[in-house]
């Protein structure tokens, strides 16, 4: 991928620049709980965007999508917005950078990435990183903070892409580190990182090719009900809210946003628990906790699909010991927490009944927990 873009970059602009990438997420466990003020799971994977850098003396962003085979370029005022929307995701970050009183001046760039897209893997926050970290670098002599980069990429979600997430994709995408996954109190914005190297087990996706894209989905309607919950209840996030009290609301509220509300405040017990269980090498209450979390995100949150419901259900029948929905959903990925001995023949199974009912197979996506965002040598 390296020497594409740089091969790319030395046609196109007749120089060199400096590369940068940025990762790709998983999420063990904590779904839908950033935007709650609770509890996430995450961790960077070997599945990156790249690009290269180059100010260019002008005040002008001139950008090349290599998997898009796409152009483009643009001014760095609010007025000055591309019409791609992929090139929204860069000039949100210029404005964002700028807004917060950092420099950006005309700079070229290159860039091309292998985090599937659609998946849930988090393409967008990879992009986001990418540029941000290396704007930082290039612009700003490392000035801005790495909450702050974090917070870039949301605000331009937030400003730029029309999604209203919350800070954990960004988070993991900057902060990721290799071999360690990542617990992140959303509230308090405390991080702890976590070794993880499941003896035994393997960590594999099973993308249902049912295409993820948070823009236009109901995510933002999902995080408006947990809003109204919130407001009722009279506390600022559903973070401090317990079971009871949300029983106690149950006759002031709609039926639908009980359902979410409640979704949400099991799943940041359910964090916590992860947590223990890992100290203690316990895999299997692990993979409980990811199985009750699918059961939520479908049955409460109401954000998977009879695909994903489908992998779900073939994971149980293979004796896989976690398995769940992975990220925003409405499509995407199942993420599988598999005993070394089973995962051939999960495999075969996923890959066989799968494609008799839908008429193609899942794709199988193996994860390196790694670093985030970072210059490249
Ligand atoms: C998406 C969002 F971008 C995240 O902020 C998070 O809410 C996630 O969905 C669900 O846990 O990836």
């Amino acid at each position: 991928m390296k020497t594409k873009i740089n091969e790319e970059f030395k046609q196109r602009f007749g120089a060199e620049g400096t590369m940068y990438a940025s990762a790709g997420r998983i999420n063990l466990i904590g779904e839908h709980t950033d935007y709650n003020g609770g509890f996430v799971f995450p961790g960077a994977i070997d599945k990156v965007i790249m690009a290269e850098l180059k100010p260019n003396g002008t005040d002008k962003v001139r950008v090349f999508s290599i998997d898009i085979n796409e152009y483009a370029e643009f001014g760095l005022n609010e007025e000055d917005a591309p019409s791609q929307s992929w090139a929204r995701y860069i000039f949100g970050v210029c404005r964002e950078i700028i807004k917060r009183g950092g420099k950006v001046q005309g700079f070229d760039a290159v860039f091309a990435g292998n985090v599937p897209l659609g998946a849930g893997l988090s393409s967008s926050a990879a992009l986001e990183s990418c540029f941000a970290f290396a704007l930082n670098d290039m612009f700003n002599n490392n000035s801005i903070d790495k909450f702050e980069l974090a917070k870039i990429g949301q605000s331009t979600e937030h400003n730029y892409c029309g999604v209203n997430c919350g800070i954990m994709d960004q988070f993991a995408s900057v902060f990721g580190k290799k071999g360690h996954l990542m617990r992140l109190d959303c509230r308090s914005l405390e991080y702890e990182y976590y070794p993880f190297n499941p003896e035994g087990y393997k960590l594999v996706l099973l993308d249902s090719k049912v295409k993820h894209e948070l823009k236009d989905s109901p995510y933002n309607k999902r995080r408006q009900s947990c809003e109204r919950v919130a407001a009722r209840l009279g506390i600022e996030t559903l973070r401090d809210a317990t079971m009871e009290d949300l029983d106690k609301v149950k006759s002031d509220i709609t039926a639908e946003d009980y359902l979410r509300a409640r979704f949400v405040i099991g799943e940041k017990e359910r964090v916590l628990a992860v947590c223990d269980a890992l100290v203690k090498g316990d895999y299997e209450t692990v993979g409980r906790k990811m199985y009750e979390t699918h059961e939520g995100l479908s049955k409460d949150y109401e954000v998977s699909c009879v695909e994903l419901d489908y992998l779900n259900d073939i994971a149980k029948e293979c004796g896989v010991t976690g398995s769940r929905i992975m990220g925003g959903g409405f499509g995407g990925c199942t993420i599988n927490l598999v005993k070394n001995e089973l995962y051939d023949n999960f495999i075969a199974t996923a890959k066989a009944k799968f494609n008799e009912k839908y008429g193609h197979e899942p794709v199988v996506i193996d994860v390196v927990i790694s670093d985030g965002a970072r210059k490249c040598e």
